[in-house]
């Protein structure tokens, strides 16, 4: 049987070798390899074999057929490599790969403190777990103010007995960059804040703003309003106009609402973003800058309503619920 064995395997390597198209290729694996090939006539003569051999002898046929396969496999892979003309379609049409993209709140931001940049702001940074003194004291806000108001705000559990709470202005940083860095100063602060507010489709609850900052000698309204000014038109387009409103903050004197005429959905519409004012000298003693000396300006606007405006869209709370067949839009 040893011997039958070694003729099959001479036979089927000088038959491969001859095997040069995939008929031949196929003609050989069932002559050798199928079903009824002589690979398994021989294993299903093993049965007949005395017992002492069929160990021996199973063993030399289980590597026959293991060199046979990989034999097959060599040559099938040759013969594909030399195959002529398209083994695929290139015609067809593809299967589209959907890339990721920025969500579209992070690109306004980018987009917005890009311009800025561009103006002389620089861009700083504060945290959104603010202390009392930083969202309220140092910002002029008086310790009865309603905005104070436990349903105003979202306070956390006392830490050493100082109260903590999420803030609900970027205004916190207009104060933490004082401390930190003597005047003259040009900033910018983006970041999320937080407020009790109702849902709906102007307010959430956690929203972004951008808060401008500048200390310097002589500033004046004029400087407040060209800044704004200036980033109308670099943002929403040469047309664009700054409309202030007196108003009223606690931390700045005179203070106003800031609108932008833009182009909306075809028409030129005023559009209400924010709050802006001339730095109270109250805030200025608070972090130790002579009001005497020093003059400021600030403002601050709301991201996701620059968003909905620059991109027409009605809705604040599409911009949270990560669907995607929105977020793919922009
Ligand atoms: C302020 O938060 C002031 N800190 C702005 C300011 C800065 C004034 C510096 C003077 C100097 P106000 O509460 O109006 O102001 O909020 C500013 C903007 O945040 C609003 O105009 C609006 O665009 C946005 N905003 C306010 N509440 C929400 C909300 N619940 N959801 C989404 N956006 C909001």
């Amino acid at each position: 049987m040893m011997e039958k064995l070694r003729t099959i395997r001479d036979a089927a390597e000088a038959a491969l070798g001859d095997a040069t198209g995939p008929d031949a290729l196929e003609a050989w694996r069932v002559e050798f390899l199928g079903t009824n090939g002589q690979v398994r006539g021989l294993m299903n003569a093993l049965k007949d074999l005395p017992r002492d051999q069929k160990p021996q002898m199973g063993k030399a046929l289980n590597d026959l057929k293991e060199t046979l396969e990989a034999c097959f496999a060599q040559a099938q892979g040759r013969l594909s490599a030399t195959a002529t003309g398209p083994s695929i379609d290139v015609t067809e049409p593809g299967t589209a790969v959907h890339q990721g993209r920025r969500h579209i709140l992070t690109r306004t931001i980018d987009e917005v403190v890009e311009v800025f940049s561009r103006m002389g702001f620089t861009a700083v940074d504060g945290p959104e777990v603010e202390d009392e003194w930083h969202n309220f004291d140092a910002l002029n806000i008086p310790a009865d103010h309603p905005a104070r108001d436990a349903s105003d705000n979202f306070f956390l559990a006392s830490d050493g007995g100082i109260r903590r709470l999420l803030r609900t202005q970027t205004s916190t940083v207009q104060i933490r960059t004082m401390e930190a860095q003597r005047p003259p100063l040009k900033v910018v602060a983006v970041g999320r804040v937080y407020r009790p507010d109702t849902h709906d489709a102007t307010h959430f609850s956690m929203f972004h703003q951008i808060e401008g900052l500048c200390i310097d000698r002589g500033l004046s309204l004029t400087d407040l309003k060209s800044a704004l000014i200036g980033f109308a038109r670099a943002y929403f387009g040469p047309d664009a106009e700054v409309r202030m409103r007196p108003s009223y903050f606690p931390f700045t004197e005179p203070s106003a609402e800031v609108d932008m005429k833009m182009l909306v959905r075809g028409h030129m519409q005023w559009v209400e973003l924010g709050g802006c004012g001339m730095v109270d000298p109250n805030v200025l003693s608070a972090v130790g800058i002579d009001p005497e000396e020093w003059s400021g300006y600030a403002f601050g606007l709301g991201i996701e309503r620059v968003a909905m405006r620059r991109y027409g869209i009605p809705d604040i709370r599409w911009l949270f619920e990560n669907d995607a067949r929105f977020l793919r839009q922009f």
